[in-house]
């Protein structure tokens, strides 16, 4: 940054919302961006009767600094503007104002004057129980004083099913699958919309389309739908403010109508059917009275993070006709979305099918994986000339690269459908990018994996009757999460979901959030290792990585009581005597095709690890929090007791007192390494024994779910880094790029979810779109390009690349709540230059790879001479590169 320029600032932002529209935070933190080392700021809040400004502030502090005035209540509007002073004690000019708003923070009881009203129950019935039921339509009229000028007017809505909204005729916002999926009994979240232009005096109707997604519908394995509800309903308030200071508040009640929706099946697993010989007129439709449901407003609640929408869309690349004769569409791309289509002129009652999937199998359509979820959309025609020209489904969702078309009139052209790639909306962070066309192409199926199951929830898969919140996925996926997209605002709903289902358990986190009873053959809920550890995992990452120790705050009874529960699972000696079923490392490549449980090592030693690694991140937490309140002090020190229990319990059931596992895997002295479970005597034994193990493993991955992550880092740091670029360039199966050069666009479930002849692995459970095995990017973007934060939030970091002679170059780009900070290296023969882009009010500590002293470096962009280190050099290259 030259000195010389004038200090600049970014626009606040306002939590973790990327729109402050009706946010729930009646003091929301602020961030801001300064371009220059930030020495003092100034906030200035405007609107109601307030004027503030904090004055000048002497601190550093951008990141969720404190909301500088009184709190707000329901419906407050402000303009919030900051500027800095940089080190030469020049001042910014104030930023562009950010406009935040609050939505109903008060008693819910008064606040929401709408009922949640259910469409008349004989329109959504399904025709086929084992299908997805019909949509249904609701409709009511406000009216507005005509005389009367509106100043502001919002809508706010949400659902029990899925719900699109339309005022006057015109679609009302551009979100997709509201309100999502939450865990409804706690926690049903509403949207708030600026319809001020869209109102006018006199009536104005509103129509809500109405379908069951996972309220109603078919949700996760078991084949149950009703899941939570034999009903779906919806609530809608209008509140307009006139100009002489008036407010009108209405919405759904007994007055409003129900009817059939031209969408005569709909459901997330199952598919859509559009008919459009259904399509009516206002006057032709037969209006049915609708029922009031009585339903707890102090459910709603504001959302935390963006919402899900179509993020771009994807041309059709190959039209094929298959062995069979089907006519098949390749996108080139396996995703998360639907299809939207240019809908053919044809005669009336024309049946267009669409049946997606993940992959061919002996050249047809692969629907295999999907089990009991068909994935499959129809639109009925109504003649050539009818409306709509396009069509969408926007109630489903499917996992798919292929579809077949079936009943298309004429000749089906790459023109004629495009596919919807649809994710929750969160502001894209990272980059990573290197030499390696194959490692670049496994980063990019791993950003592909993160967007197919960052759909509303973060699950596990996106395409087969599952899709659930396996809490086991994410915890580990977690840190790479946090680096490709800010997950802080979206995980903050998603914890608060997981530590209300952990309370109706007393403390076990169940396996995956929203939890749900969905199959009688499930075992009961018990303490599941490293499932369970997203209740500490999970916001000890978001902390980490955004700087957030207010989630610390909001989750600390959630990681307390699963910690508590973990522990008592153990029993008094720690040592998971009780046997019984767990998932332990779970997906081992060693792992029989059905047993995918039968991992190498046992999951007595994957739990002990884990409450070891779980306890501790409690002790930390607890001294970050004792900053507020010295209590948190006295709980972190019995949390790191009972984690130095843990990891003794660990040495002494599973190390040897050199540092040797009892169960030689990879997993096991990956996790003793990582978890720093071993003493400081043991580590370099173990290290070397790793790397021999990985040797003797031929070069290729031996862990699954939990020690996926954890190998590559433990032999980095025990000085085994081109072991670890051995098993990363490997490419035979198992391994991570194995799936690349069979044509993989994202991560599978299985390392070997495809075999080396093309087949389908034969197991029940196989999914092209998991993104549990991609956690390793985590690795590709802290240790082998090296930006990695040394502080919470970036405000240090560490920068430690690790080249190797089989790359040319490699380089990470995050843009840290303190701005963008870049790292990477470029190698010409074993000379090695590594480059850093540190930002404003940040230092950084570099590790040149020569084994150079550390350096500590301040903001701008710096360049250092290096050199491959010795061990790197001294390896043997890999037979396969
Ligand atoms: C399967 C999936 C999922 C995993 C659970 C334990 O349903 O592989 O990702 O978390 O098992």
């Amino acid at each position: 940054m030259p000195a010389t320029a004038d200090p600049a600032v970014s626009p606040v932002r306002v939590e973790h919302h990327r729109v402050p529209l009706g946010i729930g935070e009646a003091g929301p933190r602020l961030s801001w961006t300064p371009s220059h080392t930030q020495t003092a700021y100034e906030l200035h809040v405007s609107g109601g009767d307030t004027t503030l400004t904090t004055g000048r502030v002497d601190s550093a502090d951008s990141v969720l600094v404190p909301w500088p005035a009184p709190e707000l209540p329901s419906r407050a509007r402000r303009a919030v503007r900051v500027r800095v002073w940089d080190e030469h004690g020049r001042a910014s000019a104030w930023s562009e104002p950010t406009v935040l708003e609050t939505g109903l923070i008060g008693d819910p009881r008064t606040e929401w004057e709408a009922r949640m009203i259910s469409p008349a129950p004989e329109l959504t019935h399904p025709a086929d129980p084992s299908d997805g039921a019909p949509a249904a339509y609701l409709r009511g009229v406000l009216t507005l004083d005509p005389a009367r000028r509106v100043s502001a007017a919002r809508l706010r809505a949400t659902a029990r099913g899925l719900m699109t909204l339309s005022l006057n005729g015109e679609p009302v916002g551009d979100e997709a699958l509201h309100p999502g999926w939450t865990t409804y009994r706690h926690r049903l979240r509403y949207r708030t919309w600026d319809v001020t232009d869209a109102v006018r005096g006199g009536a104005n109707t509103l129509l809500v389309h109405l379908a069951d997604g996972w309220y109603r519908g078919f949700v996760g394995f078991g084949g149950r739908r009703e899941v939570y509800g034999a009903d779906t309903a919806a609530l809608v308030q209008l509140e307009v403010d006139y100009e002489d200071g008036s407010r009108l508040v209405a919405g759904t009640d007994g007055s409003w109508h129900s009817a059939a929706s031209p969408v005569t099946r709909a459901d997330i697993q199952k598919g859509q059917t559009l008919d459009v010989r259904r399509v009516l007129s206002p006057d032709e439709i037969d209006w049915l009275p609708v029922t009031e449901r009585g339903f707890d407003p102090a459910t709603l609640v504001a959302p935390t993070g963006p919402p899900v929408r179509a993020t771009r869309t994807l041309a059709a690349q190959r039209i094929l006709t298959s062995p069979s004769g089907a006519t098949l569409v390749d996108f080139g791309q396996n995703l998360v979305g639907r299809l939207r289509v240019r809908v053919p002129r044809a005669a009336a009652g024309t049946r267009l099918s669409f049946r997606h999937a993940e992959v061919l199998e002996h050249g047809e359509l692969g629907t295999r994986p999907l089990r009991a979820a068909t994935q499959w959309d129809e639109l009925v025609l109504a003649g050539p000339d009818a409306d709509p020209r396009t069509w969408e489904p926007e109630f489903t969702f499917h996992g798919f690269r292929y579809v077949r078309v079936d009943g298309w009139p004429g000749e089906l052209g790459p023109e004629d459908l495009e596919a919807v790639v649809l994710h929750t909306d969160m502001r894209r962070l990272g980059e990573f990018a290197c030499s390696d066309p194959l490692l670049d192409r496994l980063h990019e199926n791993v950003v592909w994996g993160m967007r197919g199951n960052f759909v509303d929830l973060p699950t596990d898969c996106p395409q087969r009757d599952e899709r659930l919140g396996w809490t086991g996925d994410l915890q580990v996926f977690a840190p790479t999460a946090a680096f490709l997209y800010d997950t802080a605002g979206m995980l903050r709903g998603w914890l608060a979901d997981l530590a209300h289902d952990q309370s109706d358990s007393g403390g076990v986190v169940p396996p995956f959030v929203p939890f749900a009873e969905l199959d009688d053959k499930l075992p009961p809920l018990g303490a599941e290792a490293g499932w369970g550890d997203a209740a500490t995992v999970v916001p000890w990452t978001v902390y980490e990585r955004s700087g957030d120790a207010g989630i610390l705050h909001t989750q600390w009874d959630s990681m307390t009581a699963w910690v508590d529960a973990f522990a008592a699972r153990a029993g008094e000696r720690l040592d998971f005597a009780s046997g019984g079923f767990s998932f332990g490392d779970w997906l081992d490549s060693a792992a029989p095709d059905d047993q995918p449980w039968a991992a190498r090592v046992p999951w007595q030693l994957v739990a002990t690890g884990y409450l070891a690694r779980s306890a501790r991140i409690l002790a930390r937490a607890g001294e970050v929090l004792s900053d507020r309140d010295p209590r948190f002090a006295k709980r972190a020190e019995d949390y790191r007791a009972l984690a130095e229990r843990a990891a003794a319990r660990f040495r002494d059931e599973y190390v040897t007192a050199t540092g040797r596992a009892a169960f030689p895997a990879q997993t096991a002295y990956a996790m003793a390494l990582v978890f720093d479970l071993l003493l400081p005597e043991q580590r370099q034994h173990a290290g070397d024994l790793l790397a021999e193990q990985v040797a003797k493993d031929d070069y290729r991955i031996g862990t699954g779910f939990l020690g996926t992550p954890l190998v590559c880092d433990a032999l980095a740091d025990t000085g085994h880094a081109a072991t670890a670029w051995r098993l990363l360039l490997q490419r035979e199966c198992p391994s991570w790029l194995y799936a690349v050069t069979m044509g993989a666009t994202t991560v599978w479930e299985r390392w070997n979810s495809m075999l080396p002849d093309g087949s389908v692995n034969p197991g029940e459970m196989t999914s092209f779109n998991h993104y549990a095995l991609g956690a390793i990017a985590d690795y590709l973007h802290r240790r082998v390009a090296g930006l990695a934060p040394a502080a919470p939030g970036y405000r240090r970091l560490r920068v430690a690349p690790l080249p190797t002679r089989e790359l040319e170059w490699a380089r990470a780009a995050h843009q840290t709540p303190y701005g963008r900070a870049e790292a990477g290296w470029t190698r010409e023969g074993d000379e090695v230059t590594v480059t850093v882009t540190v930002p404003a009010g940040t230092r950084a500590e570099v590790h040149l790879p020569g084994g150079e002293e550390p350096l500590d470096v301040g903001p701008g962009e710096h360049a250092f001479r290096s050199r491959l280190p010795e061990e790197v050099v001294a390896a043997r290259p890999p037979a396969f590169a």
